[in-house]
């Protein structure tokens, strides 16, 4: 019996696997537990939307009663986001999750791992998970990085949740080797902004050149993600100023409340969303929608064959 054989995978989902049509995996957690209600659900069906107008096939993974959902209904997914305590799930919680029947919301790494396993090439969020600030001390590092280092998947973000050490995540990724290029940018984006100081190595100007990249990387046998680091433009960024200040106040307010491990990424999010005056949430759904567009993109070149 394979891993997934007890997974629900949406007929719509395992038909396009099955033809190599494109599919784009989306992940549950931003939703549940990065956007505020009533609006996350709404962003989930846009997301979809987006996707399905590039002609490609949606797959929001999340856990319905203990089991890994691969194109999940948007009834069973208000279902999620309106259980009270619902959790984030790790790829190390699914089998727990399995065993004793809970629902759960999917992180970078356990989207990326169960698409994956279901043979799904590419996948769009918002900004991973990464190395956070004071790690020193806590050493609170996302397990998105060690996932990611382990998956081959094309995973589409606007850089990584810019509540982090962004510098120390950079050289996180390098150690774990993790694939990295710029997709028209030669800097790293800052997710809720276009850009951070730090210079990417590999620049990759077309979701064509992207599959490209990724086909050679399976061909030689890297095994790890290839993250394509898609900038918000800066136009429709948040204003930087009003970042570094909200930045500043979160932090201290997680400080303050002594908030940490699993709840601190959910905490931070949620005190710049309602500290901004809604302007944060709409720019994390401009983000996270620019990234399911080019994740369409990519998946589609995917899809075409090779010339390569
Ligand atoms: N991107 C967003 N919002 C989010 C996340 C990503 O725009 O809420 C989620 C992802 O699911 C990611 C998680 O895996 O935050 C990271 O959590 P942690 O730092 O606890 O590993
Ligand atoms: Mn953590």
């Amino acid at each position: 019996m394979s891993k997934t054989s007890n997974w629900v995978i949406a007929e719509e989902v395992a038909h396009a696997i099955r033809l190599g049509d494109p599919v784009v995996a989306l992940e549950s957690t931003l939703i549940v537990h990065g956007l505020p209600s009533p609006r996350n659900l709404e962003v989930a069906q846009e997301l979809e939307a987006i996707v399905r107008e590039a002609g490609v096939v949606p797959a929001t993974i999340a856990v319905v009663g203990g089991v890994p959902h691969v194109g999940v209904s948007a009834n069973k997914l208000a279902q999620l986001a309106n259980s009270p305590d619902v959790r984030k799930l790790a790829p190390r919680d699914l089998a727990m999750a399995k065993v004793f029947g809970v629902p759960g919301a999917t992180t970078v790494a356990s989207t990326a791992f169960i698409a994956h396993a279901v043979g799904i090439k590419c996948f769009a969020t918002g900004g991973l998970g990464g190395v956070h600030r004071g790690y020193q001390e806590s050493f609170d590092e996302s397990n998105d990085l060690t996932t990611l280092a382990a998956t081959p998947i094309v995973v589409v973000s606007s850089g990584v949740k810019s509540i982090l050490d962004v510098a120390a995540t950079l050289e996180r990724m390098e150690s774990l080797g993790i694939g990295l290029v710029g997709y028209q940018t030669d800097f790293f984006p800052g997710f809720y902004l276009s850009t951070t100081e730090f210079r990417l190595e590999w620049r990759c100007e077309s979701a064509h050149e992207v599959a490209q990249v990724f086909r050679q990387q399976r061909e030689i046998g890297v095994s790890s993600a290839l993250v394509v680091a898609n900038s918000i433009k800066p136009s429709a960024q948040l204003d930087p100023s009003l970042h570094d200040e909200l930045l500043k106040q979160a932090l201290a307010a997680a400080n303050a409340n002594d908030v940490s491990g699993k709840a601190i990424t959910p905490f931070l999010l949620e005190y710049f969303h309602t500290n901004s005056a809604g302007q944060s949430l709409h720019v994390n759904v401009e983000i996270v929608k620019g990234n399911a567009r080019l994740a369409a993109e990519i998946a589609s070149s995917l899809a075409a064959p090779s010339d390569i």
